[in-house]
């Protein structure tokens, strides 16, 4: 057995998170597995490794959280969630549920008003003009889920400025609790933590929508109705800063890659590629631990029992062991395959929510901008978990 390579790096570190793709490589060069010295975990960095890992549940357990937080010896932050923090059995009957809520035969319903919702938000910011300068993040990348899924999953209409700082500090809480992020992220959580509380309860959720849908399964007995606001709080956690910064980060690509507007125009058949692409290239979410259930052998050493282990999506969806010119943006490329949603019974239930917002929001402005330009530089938002921007300055040609 060889020595296992050690990193002092700090995944979490402030400067790691602006620019973590130096900090990827060299997980990646260390080898198939690398201790985080700092942490008093391990880490994996490679595609191949990184894909064997989520794939293996039986080995890398869930339920001890997702996070740096040990379930089994530290207390969570919140309740554990009933599908990203839990593992076959108890795992099955709350994705089984949500798995059919938000598939592609459930979401037909939705195509339609969406795509008409994003032709009058892209109308409303171009306001006639032949061009406008905009910030697009607030203006399109947040703006379109927030129009489109609250309403979706039945919320009231008062509070929704909750959604994103809960969000937030929930990806921040996977890291360490006692880093500057989450630090800052508790002085209000209290707020927002009881609004989204309140509003997974069935009497606040309208008759119509996934909210209700998972309080009707509980009602055929697919889940309890314990499990019921759980299962909504997972859509509330998951479903919105995850969607803002991965249509943040399409954009980007789009508007930061010489020729990919004008080629995404020519053949706009490619818009869903381009939205995957993007996940591939940014990895909106950046890594999530597993603990190991028994000593586990990866590569030529062995996990000891009880590990936190960082699996790091970005890492691995940039692997030139794997990827052709893996730093590309590149509209020509079969993204298929990335694990920028995860990978295995975990994989993102989400996923075809995700897909068809970022469809309708790009289709409405390939119909109308011809040109889309950066003007001036984008500004990165610093999470322990997601990869975002805070501001995306935006010239939008008509
Ligand atoms: C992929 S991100 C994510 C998924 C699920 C939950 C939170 C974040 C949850 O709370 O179930």
């Amino acid at each position: 057995m060889s020595a296992l390579p050690a990193l002092d790096l700090d995944p979490f570190d402030p400067e790691v998170l602006r620019d973590p793709l130096p900090a990827h490589a060299a997980l990646r060069d260390a080898g198939p597995l690398v201790r985080l010295a700092r942490y008093d975990t391990y880490a994996i960095a490679r595609y191949a490794d990184v894909r064997a890992a989520l794939s293996d549940w039986q080995s890398f357990e869930s339920s001890a959280g997702v996070g740096l937080t040990n379930f089994r010896t530290e207390t969570p932050w919140r309740p554990p969630s009933l599908l990203l923090e839990a593992d076959p059995p108890a795992h099955d009957a709350p994705r089984t549920v949500l798995a059919k809520i938000l598939g592609p035969r459930a979401l037909r319903r939705l195509r339609e008003d969406w795509a008409a919702d994003a032709v009058s938000l892209v109308d409303d910011l171009l306001g006639g003009r032949s061009e406008v300068e905009v910030d697009a993040v607030p203006t399109l990348a947040a703006a379109f889920p927030l129009r489109v899924f609250p309403d979706a999953v039945g919320l009231r209409a008062d509070g929704r400025e909750h959604l994103l700082p809960y969000g937030d500090h929930a990806f921040n809480a996977f890291g360490p609790t006692d880093n500057p992020l989450v630090l800052a992220g508790n002085e209000h959580m209290a707020e927002h933590a009881g609004w989204v509380g309140q509003q997974c309860l069935r009497e606040n959720l309208a008759p119509v929508g996934f909210g209700a849908d998972i309080w009707a399964a509980a009602d055929r007995g697919d889940l309890t109705h314990a499990q019921a606001p759980l299962v909504v709080r997972s859509l509330l956690t998951a479903g919105v800063d995850t969607t803002v910064h991965g249509i943040g980060a399409v954009l980007h690509a789009l508007a930061a890659t010489p020729g990919a507007w004008d080629l995404l125009r020519a053949r706009p058949e490619l818009v869903r590629v381009a939205f995957d692409e993007a996940v591939r290239w940014e990895s909106p979410v950046q890594a999530f631990f597993r603990t190991t259930v028994r000593d586990v052998p990866v590569a030529d050493a062995v996990v000891p029992a009880g590990a936190k282990l960082l699996v790091f999506f970005a890492a691995a969806n940039r692997d030139p062991r794997y990827w052709a010119d893996p730093d590309a943006f590149d509209l020509t490329r079969d993204p298929s395959g990335h694990v920028g949603f995860g990978m295995g019974i975990h994989q993102c239930v989400g996923q075809h929510v995700a897909r068809l917002e970022a469809e309708s929001l790009l289709t409405a402005l390939l119909a109308r901008v011809t040109r889309l330009e950066l003007t001036g530089e984008p500004v990165r938002h610093l999470n322990n978990t997601l990869r975002a921007w805070d501001s995306l300055p935006l010239r939008l040609t008509v």
